[in-house]
């Protein structure tokens, strides 16, 4: 283990140098969750939330620390061999990095390093445990330790590993210090369309319900990217090519800006939301129009005669996300938005420029750190999720969900205000209804509609009686549409079902 600490150390180091995605360890967990069955990342998500990647590394650290214990026993029998699986796991770790999107064989080197480092330092460490005795010291057991100089070696051997991967930690932040610059000083342009203000009755100020609009540091972030990537706004570029693009467009971020930008609220939600789930949050966008962009490309929508059916967005992680072409040119607020409530767009949520498309999931519309939009046909390409399971197309579907009461809480018995949010994005939120203990429906104080691209807030005031209750709640959308009831699971267009909890109403105060 003390041999593994040097390769990772002397592996961050080294990566440093490359880039931050060349790291054995993110290298070897960006290829896990890419092989990773989608049945088995849906019950990641569901287990460990937002941690999943957190857990991930922690496993593969665990399954590294075991093979390196069985490196260590087998090399104070057969050196070579040992030096060989320490070796061997470098070499993994090389094949990993480079089947990462955009490597180059580069992003071998870290890992190559690490290897050799592990393997020399296990070959220091037998070889001072079969050091001679000093002379005149007492003999016994089976070896002859060299205590001293051995626990020299190992603190050595660990204070240099640690030192090595602090410093490559610190040297990567470096790396990315010119696009962290690029954000700071990226001001954004005024919207051409502003969004009308958000009308004061939207938020109801329930204590303990989602706020209409979700700050940006509390907005859910799902992707899969184990290092967010920094994009440096200052070389980034956008391609639009493809089936049926009379004029493929190649921008950088000021040509792009030169457009006229407009400003529109959008819920967003993920189809790995289960019901009553927390990957959902409502923002304030601006950004360019796709639908006005593609048709300067020369794009025309398949209803009008255009060849391509679907936009495949592709990230600088390499990312694929499939859009249908029908959608985005539909008349609806598209966008490629550059701004998220006021601000440039964080890091983590796809700086400097990310696709949103009201009324579809984000994984078949959302693409953040966008650099390519490729025109193509369903028949002709999957992108990303549709070749894990998840269906080509993810409109929203009507949810609605109780934020306050929580579950399982204790209540004292009066009036509790039931409260939550719906959405049923670009179909917008006709009405919603709660009961309880499968009684009659009660219809629930809206809040006033920010247009139908976003979820609306809702409240019914219960009169709470003493015992076990189980709450519910369903939403119409603006079709008509009532949500059903009926229970599925997020695989593979999202999950359907009442949003349903227990509450226990006390014996009074
Ligand atoms: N590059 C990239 N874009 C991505 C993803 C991703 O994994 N990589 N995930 C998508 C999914 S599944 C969702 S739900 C949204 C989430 O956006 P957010 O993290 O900003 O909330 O981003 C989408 N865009
Ligand atoms: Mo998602």
């Amino acid at each position: 283990m003390i041999a593994a600490c040097a390769g990772l150390g002397l592996a961050e180091l080294a990566a440093a140098a490359v880039r931050p995605e060349a790291s054995p360890l993110t290298a070897v967990g960006g290829a896990v969750v890419d092989r990773t069955a989608a049945a088995v990342k849906e019950w990641a998500i569901r287990q460990f939330g937002t941690a999943d990647k957190l857990v991930l590394t922690l496993g593969i650290v665990a399954l590294l620390s075991a093979v390196a214990i069985g490196a260590g026993l087998l090399a104070v029998r057969r050196l070579p061999a040992g030096m060989a699986l320490a070796g061997g796991f470098g070499v993994l770790g090389a094949v990993a990095a480079l089947s990462r999107p955009e490597a180059t064989w580069r992003d071998a080197l870290p890992s190559l390093a690490g290897g050799a480092a592990a393997a020399g330092v296990l070959y220091l460490l037998v070889t001072a445990l079969r050091r001679p005795r000093p002379a005149g010291a007492p003999a016994g057991g089976a070896w002859a330790v060299d205590r001293r100089g051995f626990g020299r070696l190992v603190a050595a051997t660990l204070a240099a590993s640690a030192g090595a991967g602090l410093a490559g930690r610190r040297l990567g932040a470096y790396s990315s210090a010119g696009a962290t610059a690029s954000r700071t000083g990226f001001r954004l342009p005024p919207p051409a369309v502003p969004a009308p203000p958000v009308p004061a009755g939207a938020d109801l100020r329930v204590p303990g319900i989602s706020p209409f609009l979700t700050p940006n540091r509390n907005f859910y972030r799902v992707d899969t990217a184990l290092v967010v990537p920094r994009v440096d706004a200052d070389t980034w570029r956008l391609r639009i090519h493809g089936e049926g693009v009379a004029k493929p467009l190649t921008l950088d971020l000021r040509e792009l800006l030169a457009r006229p930008l407009v400003e529109h609220d959008i819920t967003l939600c993920c189809v790995s939301n289960e019901v009553g789930g927390p990957y959902a949050g409502n923002a304030r966008w601006l950004g360019v129009r796709l639908a006005d962009l593609l048709r300067e490309a020369g794009v025309r929508p398949p209803s009008q005669g255009g060849p391509a059916d679907q936009l495949v967005a592709r990230s600088v992680d390499g990312m694929t996300l499939g859009t249908p072409v029908e959608t985005v040119m539909d008349g609806r607020d598209a966008l490629l938005a550059v701004g998220m409530n006021g601000e440039p767009l964080p890091f983590a949520h796809g700086f400097p420029v990310r696709m949103v498309v009201p009324g579809l999931y984000g994984y078949v519309s959302a693409c953040k750190w966008l650099r390519e939009l490729r025109l193509t046909t369903f028949a002709a390409y999957d992108a990303y999720w549709v070749r894990r399971s998840w269906a080509a197309r993810g409109p929203v579907k009507t949810q609605s969900r109780i934020d306050t009461p929580r579950a399982g809480a204790v209540l004292v018995p009066g009036r509790v205000a039931v409260a939550g949010v719906a959405w049923a994005q670009h179909r917008g939120i006709a009405r919603v209804e709660v009961r309880v203990d499968g009684g009659a429906w009660h219809e629930a104080r809206l809040g006033d509609a920010d247009g139908a691209d976003t979820w609306r807030q809702w409240v019914w005031p219960w009169e709470a009686t003493a015992g076990r209750h189980t709450l519910e709640v369903r939403a119409t959308d603006g079709t008509g549409a009532v949500q059903t009831a009926e229970r599925t699971g997020t695989l593979p267009d999202g999950a359907t079902g009442h949003h349903a909890m227990t509450v226990r109403v006390g014996p009074g105060p």
